[in-house]
């Protein structure tokens, strides 16, 4: 594994193609062998190692600066987590365009399909703090930042097209309620607590995103298999000022997967870096993961054609409605040189935009625009957070601006404030790039109140519900179940059993009796319409690939070496990584063959992949091996997770022996041949086989073994 401290950067990006890269350069130092230790005010230290004192065992003395520049900068080397999404990791990229929208925008970054602009994407948890899990049921944030060359463009998303709440007056309560409990700072980075639901089934309109986040997408398998949406409405404006409401998506080019909970549950402990941890290696590894980018367009004049209000955070607008249009790729293919200055110090805010992009009046928008300035004046400091390398944008920044805590610009020139007599730092008009809010006429009553539509609250839950396969309803039962199953307020069971009951009869019914509740009556007035494409596992957005997956081949010393060899290179040709696990650390050997172990027995489970292939070898050392409990566990983990299982030679019969839950075994059908029944494939012998590396792959390419029935254990 690759998870070490990197001293040079991975690429040279003094000298590369991503522009944002070039600049950073300029505050990126390479720490090796030849950097002395100096102070602070670049005096190199002789001694670090012991305090100044009177005599060898007496007092420390005052006049020890280096000792109190390096104790004081540790005690001030913390500052404020996010205070949502405070876990994350962040890596850099690039967009590139490949179909202007000149109907729709002016904006330079979705016309010029010349440019390769470099992009900032954090990914993020919300509820945990910045040392929880990264496998947590969770929304996961998307926040990408476009170093575009009119300055900063911030989409800050999550993986779920929808939020919890409509107005940004009710952030801190929804934030307050899923955080641990106040009084004993209970549960960490998780809603399966009493005082999250409670607020749930007070708030009606949490409904939808409730159902969201109690599926599968909760729990993806990876960063790289995780949509992007920028939620709201924003609006484009062309060069002739017409304006459309527009919704951003990003879809990842290898599927949308999940983990299944018991693995999430186990990989929280056994690692809980899984997801940073993935991205890391893959880019380290050369496999860059990719986005289609896309935008779901709405003309002005029909605003109010929909039955819910494009102003509404809690709403989606079905692409069978209106199709997305996908007009490039975002590419993640450089890991940060340091964490702290890069992915802690980045200030995405959602009121960054550029010309020919705007804001609608969606509620919870207008007031995230104020929120996120506002919390990185406390996070990082004061006001000039922008000046730190991460955050600064492409294009010179001048202004009438000036002093404030950690100033770095340096202008030069008599004038800081406009007008001046040099016409230094002024307003240029929008034929020059001006950012001018497009003039829109506005009225209204004072009042504290939403749209009309608003208040329907429960149709896109049921569409939401109803679009499922049974699978990902079954899972959602189960989430429901766990969630609740932690709460002990039994007035939020009954208040909970309602609202489900309100969007789908058969749901509220599995829950309330998987919670100890009366099932309600049947009153639902479910619509029974369904999206086709909201489902992962049979969505018409969803795509199928074994890239990016992690094939565990477990071996021992004198393994076979043909089927073993033979299957790391068709992995290999199909993106899959295949990761040896060994008895040790470093290598095992058969014959004159040594592969090197990625993992040891010791070392990862089952979880840490998605499909595992034991194989066969020879002498009783090899059958000793295959028969440690181990070994076993993690065939019939795996199974359990609905994985593919592969074993070929003396690991065919062991796997008859083993006996895995639900009585597979593939029939035996002589040397050479291969045989797959519920997902375990069987190649019986030691030779190279074509066909059993494929059907490996094809099982990996559809990310579990669904049909392969394992109670509720995967939900
Ligand atoms: Fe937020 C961080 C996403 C509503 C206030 N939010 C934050 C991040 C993401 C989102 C991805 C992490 C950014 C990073 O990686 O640094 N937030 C969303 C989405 C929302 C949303 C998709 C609804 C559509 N947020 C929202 C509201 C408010 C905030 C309504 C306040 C009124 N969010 C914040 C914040 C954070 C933040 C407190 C914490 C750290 C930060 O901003 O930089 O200002």
């Amino acid at each position: 594994m690759r998870s070490k401290l990197t001293l040079k950067p991975a690429v040279d990006y003094a000298t590369g193609s991503n522009a944002k890269g070039r600049q950073m350069a300029n505050y990126t130092q390479v720490v090796d062998s030849g950097c002395p230790i100096r102070s602070y005010f670049g005096v190199a230290q002789a001694d670090t190692d012991s305090s100044l004192k009177a005599g060898q065992r007496g007092p420390s003395l005052l006049e020890d600066y280096h000792f109190r520049e390096k104790i004081s900068h540790f005690d001030h080397e913390r500052i404020p987590e996010r205070v949502v999404h405070a876990r994350g990791a962040a890596f850099h990229g690039e967009f590139v365009l490949h179909t202007a929208i000149p109907e729709y925008t002016s904006a330079a970054v979705l016309n010029d399909t010349s440019r390769r602009t470099p992009v900032f994407l954090r990914f993020s948890t919300v509820a945990g703090s910045r040392g929880s899990a990264d496998t947590v049921r969770d929304v996961r944030g998307f926040a990408v930042r476009f170093y575009t060359e009119e300055g900063n463009w911030d989409i800050v998303g999550n993986n779920i097209p929808v939020f919890f709440i409509q107005d940004a007056i009710k952030f801190p309560d929804v934030i307050h309620a899923v955080k641990p409990e106040p009084h004993n700072e209970i549960p960490q980075a998780q809603t399966a607590h009493d005082n999250a639901w409670d607020f749930f089934s007070l708030t009606p309109e949490t409904a939808h995103m409730m159902l969201w986040t109690m599926s599968d997408r909760a729990i993806p398998r990876s960063y790289a298999m995780m949509n992007g949406f920028g939620v709201h409405s924003f609006i484009l404006v062309n060069a002739e000022g017409k304006r459309h409401f527009v919704k951003f998506h990003f879809k990842p080019k290898l599927g949308v997967h999940s983990l299944v909970w018991d693995e999430a549950l186990k990989l929280a402990g056994q690692d809980p870096d899984f997801h940073r941890r993935d991205m890391y290696d893959a880019i380290e590894d050369g496999n860059y993961a990719e986005w289609e980018f896309g935008v779901q367009v709405v003309p002005e004049e029909k605003e109010h054609d929909f039955d819910f209000d494009l102003l509404d955070a809690t709403k989606l607008i079905p692409e069978d409605l209106v199709p997305v249009k996908y007009i490039g790729t975002l590419t993640l293919n450089r890991n940060v040189s340091e964490y702290f200055p890069e992915t802690e110090q980045v200030a995405f805010c959602t009121q960054h935009i550029v010309p020919g992009i705007d804001f609608s009046n969606d509620p919870l928008l207008q007031g995230r625009n104020f929120s996120y300035f506002d919390t990185q004046i406390s996070r990082l400091g004061g006001p000039n957070f922008n000046q730190i390398p991460i955050n600064m944008p492409l294009c010179p920044v001048f202004n009438n601006q000036r002093d404030a805590m950690h100033r770095m610009t340096i202008n030069k020139g008599g004038a800081n404030y406009w007008p001046n007599r040099f016409d230094a730092p002024h307003p240029v008009p929008p034929q020059k790039g001006g950012f001018l809010s497009e003039p829109l006429p506005v009225s209204g009553t004072n009042i504290r109140a939403r749209g009309e539509k608003f208040s329907d609250y429960l149709s896109q839950a049921q569409l939401f519900y109803n679009s499922m396969s049974d699978v990902e309803k079954k899972h959602m039962v189960f989430a429901f179940s766990f969630e609740l199953g932690k709460v002990d307020d039994t007035g939020i069971h009954e208040r909970i059993v309602v609202r489900l009951n309100e969007i789908d009869h058969s749901l509220a019914k599995q829950v309330a009796v998987n919670i100890g509740q009366p099932v309600p009556p049947n009153t639902t007035k479910n619509h029974g319409k369904k999206s086709a494409f909201l489902s992962q596992i049979d969505g018409k957005a969803q795509s199928f690939t074994p890239k990016g997956r992690k094939v565990g081949i477990l071996l021992y010393d004198e393994f076979d070496t043909a089927p073993v060899l033979a299957l790391q290179t068709a992995l290999k040709a199909a993106g899959t990584m295949a990761m040896i696990v060994g008895p040790r650390k470093g290598s095992v050997t058969s014959g004159a063959t040594t592969l090197p172990t990625q993992f040891t027995f010791e070392t990862c489970r089952s979880t840490h992949f998605d499909a595992i292939y034991v194989a066969g070898g020879t002498g009783e050392a090899y059958t000793r091996g295959l028969n440690t409990g181990r070994l076993i566990h993690a065939v019939r983990e795996a199974y359990m997770h609905q994985k593919p299982i592969a074993v070929s030679g003396s690991a065919v019969e062991w796997l008859q022996r083993i006996a895995l839950p639900g009585e597979v075994s593939p029939a035996i059908s002589g040397e050479g041949k291969v045989e797959v029944e519920k997902g375990v494939v069987i190649l019986e012998g030691a030779t190279e086989s074509p066909q059993f590396a494929k059907t490996l792959i094809d099982l990996l390419a559809k990310h579990r073994v669904w049909e392969r029935d394992v109670g509720h254990i995967a939900a």
